[in-house]
């Protein structure tokens, strides 16, 4: 679509969303002023960029790569990453926050900004070193970078310690061969932040470039769900990489599951914004919607439905916002993320099937967006560790029995 296209559809849409978060608990009281802020032009950037052209792209199977500068305008990629690098230098909350407001417009907007600030910036941040962040960070935050994380495999999903992709020391350089599968951003990315065993199957992350030779990134196409978010493999055949581009500061798979406790944290936040707005579409059309002569709001079944939705975002906004205090005193264990991932992914998906019924046959429709979160949800719920994994992280805690081996 072209510049003049999207502008079009942008003043045709201009006024379709008119959101307003629920705060049943007033939950606003538990944040600073700062937190409000980052939220309101967050909120104010997916109404204007975002919600007047998402239904198209999704429905086109596109991804929005206009919205990439956008993006790191309105601060979203690393709003968490220290601002000498670039970043926002905001505490986690208002990291949360920001991710909420995107995956509130779509889950794949979301996808896009907490792969770069949490998968590709973070561990540069945390693992690399002082000349891969000056090199990369403020170029990525920016958005004049797009970045993408290769940690699974066709073969390697959940259990990505097993993966197969592999560099050899050359001496001047490594040499690097294997793929990665189900990459977000690959097709776009200019820089991919790639997990690989060295020649002692040890795990190590490599910054890989855009235009090295025998590295290529090709999409994924035929997606039911991420509709407008890229995803593609990586696929390195014999890519000389730099030594320069090994990132020093961490070895094994902890390096990669580091960064995932980030990215996962941010998508508990994430799944509130998409379950809200199924929930606030619900409850507009249950005032609007007239059947047996009036609202089909007046009916017992349907409030019980808005009831139990508005009850699970509560306790699911409440169980995100400490664990945000916990992150900002660096007290989260991987075992409370997955705890929050898992519990808030499930409930969004519960409240955008049960408002795509409250919207009867209109539901199916694009006019309203429950069915997009929903076949979005699909993924989030499997991505960034599946619902089992979770369960199992959490099983492990609590009994120090280890379902995995
Ligand atoms: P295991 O032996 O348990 O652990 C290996 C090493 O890692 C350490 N570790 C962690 N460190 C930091 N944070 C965590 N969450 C950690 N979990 C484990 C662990 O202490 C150990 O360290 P060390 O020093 O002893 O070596 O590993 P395992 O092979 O048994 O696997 C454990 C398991 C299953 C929990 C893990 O591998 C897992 O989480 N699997 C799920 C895979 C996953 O989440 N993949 C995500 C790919 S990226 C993605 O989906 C992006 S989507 C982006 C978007 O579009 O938004
Ligand atoms: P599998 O691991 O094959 O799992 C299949 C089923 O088996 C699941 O239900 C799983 O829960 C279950 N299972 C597996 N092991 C166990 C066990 N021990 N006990 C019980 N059940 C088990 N990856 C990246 O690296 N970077 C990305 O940017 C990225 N983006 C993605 C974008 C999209 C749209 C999607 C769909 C995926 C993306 N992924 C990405 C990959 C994602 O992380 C994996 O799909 C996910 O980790 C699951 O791996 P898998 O698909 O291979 O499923």
């Amino acid at each position: 679509m072209n510049s003049t296209d999207i502008a079009d559809l942008k003043q045709k849409n201009k006024d379709r969303d008119q959101f307003e978060h629920p705060d049943f608990y007033l939950l606003d009281e538990l944040l600073t002023e700062e937190h409000k802020l980052i939220r309101g032009s967050v909120r104010d950037w997916v109404k204007r960029e975002i919600s007047p052209i998402i239904e198209h792209f999704c429905q086109k199977a596109e991804f929005p790569k206009h919205i990439v500068k956008g993006l790191g305008d309105a601060g979203c990629f690393g709003p968490q990453i220290p601002s000498e690098y670039g970043g926002g230098g905001l505490d986690y909350i208002s990291y949360g926050l920001a991710m909420q407001e995107l995956e509130r417009g779509d889950s794949g907007i979301r996808s896009t900004a907490s792969v770069q600030g949490s998968l590709v910036m973070y561990p540069i941040f945390k693992f690399g070193s002082e000349e891969q962040k000056m090199k990369y960070l403020p170029k990525l935050a920016s958005g004049e970078y797009l970045g993408c994380f290769g940690l699974t495999e066709p073969d390697h999903g959940s259990d990505p310690g097993g993966m197969i992709t592999r560099f050899e020391d050359k001496g001047d350089h490594y040499l690097l061969n294997g793929a990665k599968m189900w990459i977000s951003n690959a097709p776009f990315a200019d820089v991919a932040v790639v997990w690989a065993k060295n020649e002692e199957g040890i795990v190590h992350g490599l910054i890989v470039e855009r235009g090295m030779a025998g590295f290529t990134t090709p999409e994924t196409h035929g997606k039911w769900s991420l509709r407008a978010s890229a995803t593609g493999e990586l696929v390195f055949d014999n890519v000389k990489v730099p030594k320069e581009n090994l990132m020093p500061g961490v070895k094994g798979l902890k390096g990669p599951l580091t960064c995932l406790n980030s990215a996962r944290y941010g998508i508990s936040w994430g799944a509130i914004g998409a379950a809200m707005d199924c929930y606030v579409s619900a409850v507009k059309y249950s005032k609007e919607r007239i059947q047996f002569g009036k609202p089909i709001g007046g009916f017992q079944l349907q409030q019980k439905k808005l009831a139990e939705m508005l009850t699970e975002i509560t306790k699911a906004q409440l169980l995100t916002w400490r664990l945000g205090v916990l992150m900002n005193e660096n007290r989260a264990t991987p075992a409370q993320i997955s705890m929050a991932k898992r519990n808030n992914v499930e409930m969004a998906l519960n409240i955008a099937r049960e408002a795509r019924q409250m919207h009867g046959g209109m539901g199916i429709t694009g006019e309203y967006p429950m069915m997009r979160h929903m076949a979005n949800l699909e993924s989030v719920v499997t991505y960034e560790g599946t619902h089992d994994i979770h369960l199992l992280i959490l099983g492990m805690e609590i009994t120090g029995e280890n379902a995995f081996v």
